[in-house]
């Protein structure tokens, strides 16, 4: 029975037949436990001998089994190991990454751009206080040209910002010496618009102000001038034409040229060739005396563009809702690789 029992361990080549082994021989059914439930009926005499024996076979059969175990153990964690090795040389699975959204990236372009012609950037509230959204800009109460931007007003005094020029104000007022100021302040803005190609209720702007000595038209001019053909290209021209903000005299909107011209010929934007990207001007005396400039002593300019349209321009797009929709497959188009 023993040699039997022990060939049967040797062959055993896993821990389950190993198992089954140990059950068969030492299980409470198997011939050990028999031979030791039946001592009682055997003789004084004998009860020892046997007793021993069957005790001896046990242990033998019970070493065997857990050396043979610690043997199929070990061979099995080799075989683990040498199975869950990692080829480090194999190329990895590619992981999907994002990028920045069209719009973040043509409001850095932007910032980049004007950052290198000594503005800085600031920011300010979108909820916004009647008095800087407005009267702050010179529209007082009642003013007419509040018609221009219609808001979404959340109490009487306070709305959600139509536009970025109330940092303006706000830039200046925070000025306690009242020295110099040369900012961009990009950031959203709110309109009572109805939605369509070129229009959006909630959409960018970047507004910009120069205040200093001696500040004058030109200098907007040139500065938007370099805005233009840095963004767009050499080959593109900037006109200003007459408009009006209460908080501008003079005040101007800008076209950009987009004629393009190829070996084939030309190819015009719009009939008349020039598209309206921004409004600007020379900041109105009140403007400046209600921030505490004196306006006899400082001029300055501002103006304010929308990046959608610009990057509408730039880049092809058809309908500025598609900077808000989110459908990924337009946006990855504009993703650097
Ligand atoms: C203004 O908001 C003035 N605050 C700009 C300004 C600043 C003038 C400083 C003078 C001095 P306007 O409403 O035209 O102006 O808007 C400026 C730009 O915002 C537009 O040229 C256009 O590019 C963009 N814009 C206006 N309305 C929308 C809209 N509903 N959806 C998308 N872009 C818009």
């Amino acid at each position: 029975l023993e040699k039997e029992a022990l060939q049967k361990v040797d062959d055993a080549t896993s821990l389950k037949e190993l198992q089954d082994v140990r059950v068969a021989y030492l299980g409470k059914k198997g011939p050990i436990t028999e031979v030791l439930r039946g001592m009682g009926k055997l003789s004084k005499e004998e009860r020892p001998v046997i007793g021993e024996l069957a005790n001896k076979v046990r242990g033998n059969i019970a070493d065997a089994i857990d050396s043979k175990k610690a043997s199929i153990e070990a061979a099995e964690l080799e075989k683990q190991l040498e199975e869950e090795t990692i080829d480090v040389t194999l190329p990895g699975r590619p992981v999907p990454t994002g990028g920045p959204h069209l719009l973040t990236s043509i409001v850095e372009e932007i910032e980049d751009l004007f950052i290198g012609m000594g503005f800085e950037v600031r920011e300010g509230p979108e909820v916004e206080t009647d008095y800087y959204n407005f009267e702050a800009l010179n529209l007082p109460k009642g003013h007419p040209a509040r018609d221009m931007q219609d808001s979404f007003y959340i109490t009487e005094e306070i709305l959600m910002r139509t536009h970025t020029s109330p940092v303006q104000a706000r830039t200046m007022n925070a000025m306690e010496d009242k020295r110099p100021v040369k900012m961009i302040c990009p950031g959203k803005v709110y309109r009572r618009d109805t939605d369509d190609a070129t229009h959006s209720h909630q959409f960018t702007q970047i507004e910009g102000l120069y205040v200093d000595k001696n500040v004058r038209m030109s200098d907007l001019k040139g500065v938007l001038d370099r805005f233009a053909k840095q963004m767009f290209g050499q080959e593109r021209e900037i006109r200003l034409r007459p408009s009006f903000f209460p908080f501008t005299e003079p005040s101007v909107e800008m076209d950009i040229s987009c004629k393009v011209c190829n070996g084939e010929g030309c190819s015009v934007c719009k009939q008349t060739g020039w598209i309206e990207i921004l409004g600007a001007g020379m900041v109105h005396p009140r403007v400046l005396e209600m921030a505490g400039y004196d306006p006899k002593v400082y001029s300055g300019f501002a103006f304010g563009m929308g990046p959608e349209r610009i990057a509408m321009l730039k880049y092809g797009v058809d309908d500025i809702r598609h900077f808000y929709t989110n459908d990924i497959r337009f946006l990855k188009q504009y993703h650097q690789a």
